[in-house]
């Protein structure tokens, strides 16, 4: 994605430019970024093949998980490759290529690392990352991913409910809604110098949907922790929602009344909806997201697969959405 890099990216913004200005600069930007990425993204994934497509355990530290019961949790699809989901990543906080995460997240410490716990809660405090780890039982959770770019994956991941971690924090009557704060740390991470999203990247899900039973808590993948470019040591795993929902490198949990600011939906609201559930009839404004390619399993010349309701997850969250106008709320 040269083209890309040399139209902005690469290109610092000076401090002094107009709010208004750099919020067209970022919004044309952006519309650019999505609208090509996934056919260049492609093309760069399909030059890489020849990696390894077997798992690659034994580079990060163990973290074994039990299978996990939650219905819907083990998908019999096969797992993309550990090539695949440590090399193939968003993560704009080190960049905007696919490659850019795993080239240059290896220099963000995750250790030491806790988590702010705040608003609307009965318990607010900090969790260090040890006690989060030690919370509930780890298990192992294979979900199919689904990207906006029109892209999937098949990913083993490690960690427990999210939902664990919000019964011991006691949310008050008062939290409908949590936002998730991610890192960041100009000292640590390239991509803050480009102002395509608004840092901190943020997300936000809906007290129904935090609570569900597969909204993960994810520490590991592939029996391991997790890279730095999946997110270490800490994200959220929406399997029914387009991938951006899966806040990555969480520094704090907010519980508030209304809905948050989430950063996608910030820089850009006509294409980004709050909700984003993969849905194959509501299309974005600019492609549709009827089909989608398998990374590793798909090749440019094939046939896409169709995109399922939910992204297949339907069964275990179709009655959180009940009576919704799922076209309105995307
Ligand atoms: N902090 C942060 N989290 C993020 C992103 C990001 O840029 N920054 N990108 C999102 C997007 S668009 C996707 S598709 C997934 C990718 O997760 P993966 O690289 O582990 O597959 O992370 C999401 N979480
Ligand atoms: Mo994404």
């Amino acid at each position: 994605m040269q083209f890309i890099k040399d139209r902005g990216f690469s290109t610092p913004v000076a401090e002094g430019i107009t709010a208004r200005a750099t919020f067209d600069q970022r919004r044309d930007f952006l519309r650019q970024l999505a609208g090509g990425s996934a056919g260049v993204g492609m093309a760069l994934w399909s030059g890489r093949q020849a990696l390894a497509q077997t798992a690659a355990p034994g580079k990060m530290r163990a973290l074994p998980g039990a299978r996990s019961t939650v219905a819907g949790a083990m998908t019999m699809e096969k797992s993309s490759s550990y090539a695949d989901v440590t090399g193939y990543n968003n993560f704009y906080e080190f960049g905007t290529d696919k490659s850019d995460p795993a080239r240059h997240a290896g220099r963000l410490k995750t250790q030491p690392w806790s988590v702010v716990v705040e608003g609307e809660v009965r318990k607010p405090g900090t969790w260090d990352i040890d006690a989060l780890l030690k919370l509930s039982a780890m298990e192992e959770r294979i979900y199919r991913m689904r990207c906006v770019e029109g892209w999937s994956m098949v990913i083993p991941w490690v960690g427990y409910s999210l939902a664990e971690l919000i019964r011991r924090v006691e949310p008050t009557g008062n939290a409908k809604y949590l936002q998730f704060v991610t890192l960041a740390d100009k000292a640590q991470m390239p991509g803050l110098r480009s102002s395509v999203l608004e840092w901190p990247y943020v997300e936000g899900l809906r007290m129904d949907e935090a609570m569900h039973p597969l909204t993960l808590l994810g520490f590991g993948l592939y029996g391991e922790i997790l890279p730095n470019q999946n997110g270490a040591p800490v994200r959220l795993v929406v399997p029914w929602k387009y991938g951006f929902k899966s806040a990555k490198s969480i520094v704090r949990i907010r519980f508030v009344e209304a809905q948050p600011a989430a950063s996608w939906n910030v820089a850009l609201p006509s294409e980004y909806g709050f909700y984003s559930n993969v849905n194959p009839k509501v299309d974005h404004p600019r492609w549709s997201q009827a089909t989608e390619r398998r990374i590793g399993d798909d090749g440019l010349l094939a046939r896409k697969r169709p995109t399922l309701m939910f992204n297949g997850y339907e069964n275990q969250v179709g009655q959180l959405y009940a009576g919704m106008d799922l076209a309105k709320y995307f």
